[in-house]
């Protein structure tokens, strides 16, 4: 059932996403080329799918929350552009094929990850405009947007991970601090633009935002073990690339049984989070985390 419905939920983001971006006029080809060879690449869509599960549990239509799917999805692939670059994490290989600067270059990467997070906002204000959003709505997302990707979250995440660079012993509190941000934070902004966009009530924001820290911090610690024992094939990428570069994870810190404990606990402690609220049907939601906790990729 939740494999059908992810299945479903990614192609229509895809196609979405695909139409989104073919229209750019007077732009250098090479730009749009650049953008969609990471965009396309067919990622699991988690973040997008967050929001348009977030807008039905709430009981509204998902199709409002496309273009802020979208945006959030385009968002993602710049931070991913970005951190395979040689300059962060130097990878060869990110959704099955040869990351994005393997292809085109350094500088067009960087360039091209910066047109994504730039023309995300432009699907924003599209979004808004057509759904006519009240002004004060549209205000709380953008505010969720920048306060998730930017220096207070998915960014400071990132940069307190590379202070901590060649150091896989560092305290598991620290740990959890970059991984609030750097993963966290943009999971919880698309939960919570689901919820501006589905008009929670208070109470239920802020359950449905404790579910998406936990759903964050679980879905890390995920990466980690797959890192340590995934099927490089299934994900795209090569396993054992964090020990190699002395990363500090999860496995790293407490080691892999811990970590899978550590997984099991936070799956639970997110599904409760959003149990019995009067405005959320949280089905989904719940069988989205219970998904996670199963991915192989
Ligand atoms: C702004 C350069 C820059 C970086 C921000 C998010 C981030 C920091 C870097 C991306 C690399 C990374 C391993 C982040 C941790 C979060 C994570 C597990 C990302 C991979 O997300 P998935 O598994 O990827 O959802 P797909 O390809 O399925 O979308």
């Amino acid at each position: 059932m939740i494999n059908s419905y992810l299945k479903e939920k990614a192609s229509l983001i895809d196609q979405a996403l695909d139409e989104r971006t073919k229209e750019f006029k007077h732009v250098p080809e090479v730009l749009v080329e650049s953008m969609r060879y990471s965009l396309l690449a067919g990622g699991k869509r988690l973040r997008p799918i967050l929001v348009l599960a977030t807008i039905e549990a709430l009981g509204k239509e998902e199709e409002i929350g496309i273009p802020f799917a979208c945006a959030i999805e385009m968002i993602h692939t710049y931070s991913l552009i970005h951190d395979d670059l040689p300059a962060m994490d130097n990878d060869d290989y990110r959704r099955g094929r040869l990351t994005n600067h393997k292809v085109y270059g350094d500088a067009m990467a960087i360039l091209a990850g910066d047109a994504l997070l730039t023309e995300a906002f432009g699907l924003i204000a599209r979004g808004a405009e057509k759904a006519r959003l009240p002004q004060e709505r549209i205000i709380r997302i953008l505010e969720e947007l920048v306060y998730g990707a930017g220096a207070r979250g998915m960014i400071g995440g990132q940069v307190r991970d590379i202070l901590s660079d060649d150091n896989d012993q560092i305290a598991l509190s620290q740990l959890e601090e970059i991984h609030r941000h750097k993963t966290g934070d943009l999971i919880a902004c698309s939960v919570r633009i689901g919820a501006y966009l589905g008009e929670a009530r208070s109470e239920t924001l802020q359950a449905l935002t404790r579910f998406a820290y936990r759903l964050g911090l679980a879905f890390q610690i995920q990466d980690d073990i797959l890192d340590v024992i995934g099927d490089q094939e299934v994900i795209g990428k090569p396993v054992g690339s964090d020990e190699e570069k002395k990363k500090a994870t999860y496995p790293a810190i407490i080691g892999l049984d811990q970590s899978k404990e550590k997984l099991h606990q936070l799956t639970e402690e997110a599904k409760q989070s959003i149990q019995h609220l009067p405005d959320l049907q949280p089905e989904r939601l719940l069988q989205i985390a219970d998904f996670l906790l199963n991915r192989d990729r």
